[in-house]
Order: structure tokens, then C-alpha cells, then sequence
């Protein structure tokens, strides 16, 4: 249901994996001209430029930021451009630069543009090895061993001071591995858990890049976007973490994830070829307590393994037989 707003939304990352559904999602809530998709090196999918307003901004140059705020007097702003954790082991430089220097010119551009409200997403990343990795706590230690993780804690407490120093609102959850069957991911560790469908669909053959018995902490896209979108229309009072909230719905090894999918393509065969990523992965949680968002804004998933197989399934092979992929 579309309801009636002042709010003008600009998503940056919005054709990104998440960021692609995310704004169709707010286009239909808030209004398509009210939400602004702003990309950076990748080509908006039709569906996303055809469906409201797109901008190319560079988030490492805030001038970009300020020059589209003020465009379309922006209040609220969804910030999601970001490199992920198995290209910021390849290149920790350009992590770190794009990561923090993007994060820090979105929250000095809400600060004197005064926004309203601001999200950006933290991930499990920020835990490392010291953290305990089964049901990991909401205030576990963060010392994470790649760059994508130390940009997500430095993160975290950079948008904690703009809360307790400018009182800005600025609101946060640590994602999971995200599944969805709109935009392929790109350059993270989770990956596996999204091309593998892809493949079991297409060639009924799929190489893993992580151990069979890995296990991690995931969601289903339309959780993911409850969950933001839950969290940005929730009573400020009710937030009492502004570092960022532990959010999960299932957890499974790769190969609990193929015996989900065979039940759906008998004949799918993986195999498993560990690269680099398995130490990313080994160093992660393998499930969250996220009693505190449920608890302070009332988080409940709707997905687990069973339910999310057979939507992926249906909805990728239904898009592969129109062939309708952007
Ligand atoms: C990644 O794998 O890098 C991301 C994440 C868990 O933040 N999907």
C-alpha cells in the first residue's frame, strides 16, 4: 500500500543486489518520485530506471552527495554503496576508501543538510574469531580479521557518535548472507548461497568456493527488506542500539543448502573447491542472537531454509524460462 509521505528518499548502491529490490520496494511505499536510485559504475536495470529517478553519484566525493540532496531536497537516505568482504581482501585499500570515506560523507552531508533520518547496513563481518561463533551476542567482541569487517565496526561507531554527538538518526542492522533471485551479488563471501541457485537452475552443476560443512548466518530478500524498512519506521525511542542490530533468520551449511535444493532438482550435483574466502567464512558467526531486535522494534523473520529454497527456485526458474533478467 502506497502511503502518503513527505518523505524524498535517496538509496545510494541502488543497483547493487540489495539496493535494487530495496528501492522498488520504497517506490511503491513512499512514491516514485520520492525515492531517488543513485548508482555509481553499474548501469541501472530497466525496471530501476524506468520506475523513478536515477543519478549517478560517487559517494566518495561528497559534493555528488550534496549536489542530489539539494536537487531533490532529500530528508532520508538509504546508504548502501559499499565494497563487500571477498574483493576488500583483494583490494583493502579501495575498502577502506570506499567504506569509510563514502559512510563519513553521507553522515557529514545529513549532518549539514539536516536529514532526517539515515540507514546503512553493518554486517556479520564486524565479528572475528574472539567471538563466540554459535548464537553470537549483540555486544560480542569486534575484532574482525578482514578490511570489509574493520570497515563495518569503524562504521558502526561512526554512526554511534553522529547519534550521541549531532543527535543525527541514523539507524543500522548487521546483515546476514542475503539471498534473492533479482540482482546477483558481487564480491562477497556469501555469494555462494545466491549462484548456486542460479546454476543448480541452469546447468543442474554448481562448484562451491566454501567447505560443505560451512555454516552461516542468512536471509531471504524480503526479510532483508522488512528488516530495513521495519527498523526506518520504527519509534526512535524504541532503538537503543545505534552501533547497529543483529538480524538473522536461518542457518545452514552448504551442504544442508543442497540437499534443500535437490529436494526441488533431483539430479544437481556440487562439488566444493575452497578458495580464499573459507578463512572469511571460518572467521564469521555461524548463527546470531537477535533477541534485542526483536525485542526493541518487534524483528521477525518469515523465511527459513524450506520456504526460501522453494521461492528461489520458482522465481528464478520462472525468469529463466521468459528469460527476463536485466
Ligand atoms: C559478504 O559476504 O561480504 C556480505 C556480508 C555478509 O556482509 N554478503
Amino acid at each position: 500500500m502506497q502511503i502518503k509521505t513527505t518523505k524524498r528518499i535517496l538509496v545510494t548502491g541502488a543497483t547493487g543486489q540489495i539496493g535494487s529490490e530495496l528501492t522498488l520496494e520504497l517506490r511503491k511505499k513512499y512514491g516514485k518520485d520520492n525515492v531517488v536510485a543513485a548508482g555509481h559504475k553499474r548501469k541501472p536495470s530497466e525496471k530501476l530506471a524506468e520506475s523513478g529517478p536515477f543519478e549517478f553519484v560517487d559517494t566518495t566525493n561528497k559534493e555528488n552527495i550534496v549536489a542530489v540532496v539539494k536537487k531533490y531536497g532529500i530528508d532520508t537516505i538509504y546508504h548502501l554503496a559499499a565494497v563487500l568482504s571477498a574483493t576488500g581482501e583483494e583490494n583493502p585499500q579501495l575498502a577502506w576508501h570506499v567504506n569509510m570515506d563514502g559512510l563519513y560523507n553521507v553522515l557529514e552531508t545529513a549532518r549539514e543538510q539536516k536529514i532526517t533520518r539515515v540507514f546503512w547496513p553493518s554486517s556479520i563481518a564486524v565479528f572475528g574469531p574472539d567471538a563466540p561463533r554459535v548464537n553470537t551476542p549483540q555486544n560480542a567482541v569486534l575484532i574482525p580479521q578482514t578490511m570489509y569487517g574493520v570497515t563495518k565496526v569503524a562504521g558502526e561507531l561512526l554512526c554511534n557518535y553522529y547519534f550521541t554527538r549531532f543527535g543525527l538518526d541514523v539507524r543500522s542492522v548487521r546483515y546476514p548472507g542475503i539471498i534473492s533471485n533479482e540482482t546477483l551479488p558481487g564480491g562477497g563471501t556469501t555469494d555462494y548461497a545466491v549462484e548456486i541457485f542460479y546454476e543448480a537452475i541452469k546447468k543442474r552443476r554448481y562448484t562451491c568456493f566454501v567447505r560443505e560443512d560451512t555454516v552461516l548466518p542468512m536471509m531471504y530478500m524480503p526479510d532483508c527488506i522488512k528488516a530495513t524498512m521495519d527498523l526506518m519506521e520504527a519509534d526512535p525511542a524504541k532503538i537503543k542500539h545505534r552501533t547497529s542490530y543483529n538480524v538473522t533468520a536461518m542457518s545452514f551449511s552448504a551442504g544442508e543448502l543442497v540437499a534443500e535444493i535437490k529436494k526441488h532438482i533431483p539430479d544437481f550435483l556440487c562439488e566444493y573447491k575452497p578458495d580464499f574466502r573459507q578463512k572469511i567464512a571460518d572467521s564469521w558467526p555461524m548463527s546470531l542472537d537477535d533477541s534485542a531486535a526483536r525485542k526493541e522494534w518487534g524483528w521477525k523473520p518469515k523465511y527459513d531454509l524450506a520456504t526460501m529454497t522453494k521461492d528461489m527456485i520458482e522465481k528464478l526458474s520462472k525468469r529463466f524460462a521468459e528469460g527476463s533478467f536485466n
